[in-house]
């Protein structure tokens, strides 16, 4: 199954090649995969595996990749590299750019409604209304939105707004915890777990993704450390709505080693078999880009 090859795109009607570059540029670039390892983990807890599950981590990454592609325009963080090269924007230009996010958001779906992720269409239709959501307006949309208007980034707010820790929880858990919470419901589903099991593994993949995004603060404030005279600008706008700014770094680490329990926790039902999310739990927080 190569969902972003010769056979899977370029097909009977007419592709453009460049955006079809252009796509397979934004989404093989590398990354830690995350979304998608927490698709097929938490489907393997039930027993899940093959080629649904794999479509549905590849939809799930397709969606992330896009959001990374159009996070990086000129219109919102204007940014020359991603995941170490130059960005899609950069590399190609910005209208290609815009079109390649668009076609892989929508060719995520179209994976998800086809047939072989799975011969159940109920299915089918979950999976796609969970990513749907955890992407939209209540999900990672919103989040963005909300985000760039703390930054003061719209001229009838205009200034970067004071968020409370509240307020930032929450603009997070849309941003980034929306598709990381979406990830672990959707090997849930494909794994057919019941209403216990799957409360069990949201309250880990809300668990990681505040942990994830604590984390991905630190790392910032200590790559902004690196960088004497920074925090001007977009980037001092854009590290005051961080609960590491607001809490302290000590206070930060510590609630992010508390968060690892509880996420650790979470999964006790589960035994052995959730080993792998277990660690994966510790890697979102101890890592290093
Ligand atoms: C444009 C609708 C829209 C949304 C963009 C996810 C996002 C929303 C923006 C990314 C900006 C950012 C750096 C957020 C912090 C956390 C984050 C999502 C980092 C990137 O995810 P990783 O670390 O990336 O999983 P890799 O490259 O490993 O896949």
């Amino acid at each position: 199954m190569d969902l972003l090859g010769s056979d899977a795109l370029e097909g009977e009607t007419l592709r453009p090649a460049r955006v079809v570059e252009s796509m397979r540029y934004a989404a093989l670039a590398g990354g830690k995969r995350l979304r998608p390892f927490l698709v097929v983990e938490s489907a393997r807890l039930f027993g899940a595996s093959g080629q649904g599950v794999f479509r549905a981590a590849a939809a799930m990454e397709f969606v992330h990749c896009y959001s990374l592609v159009h996070d990086d325009l000129p219109a919102m963080d204007d940014d020359e590299l991603r995941r170490g090269q130059p960005t899609t924007h950069r590399k190609f230009d910005e209208a290609t750019a815009i079109l390649a996010g668009d076609a892989l958001l929508t060719y995520a779906f179209d994976v998800l409604a086809d047939e072989p992720t799975s011969a159940d269409p109920a299915v089918r239709v979950e999976l796609v209304k969970v990513l749907a959501r955890a992407a939209g307006l209540g999900g990672m949309v919103g989040g963005q939105f909300l985000d760039l208007e703390a930054e003061g980034r719209f001229a009838d707010t205009g200034r970067p707004l004071d968020l409370t820790d509240t307020e930032i929880l929450r603009l997070q858990a849309m941003k980034t915890g929306a598709l990381l919470l979406a990830s672990v419901e959707m090997g849930a589903i494909l794994g057919g777990a019941d209403a216990g099991q799957r409360a069990a593994l949201a309250t880990y993949g809300r668990t990681l993704g505040q942990a994830f995004q604590i984390a991905d603060d630190l790392l910032d404030e200590e790559a902004d450390a690196a960088v004497v005279g920074k925090a001007t600008g977009k980037d001092a706008a854009k590290g005051k709505g961080t609960l590491v700014r607001l809490w302290g770094k000590e206070a930060a680490r510590a609630r992010l080693a508390q968060l690892v329990s509880e996420a650790d926790a979470a999964l006790a039902g589960f035994g052995e078999r959730a080993e792998v999310l277990r660690a994966a739990a510790h890697f979102v927080a101890n890592r290093d880009r």
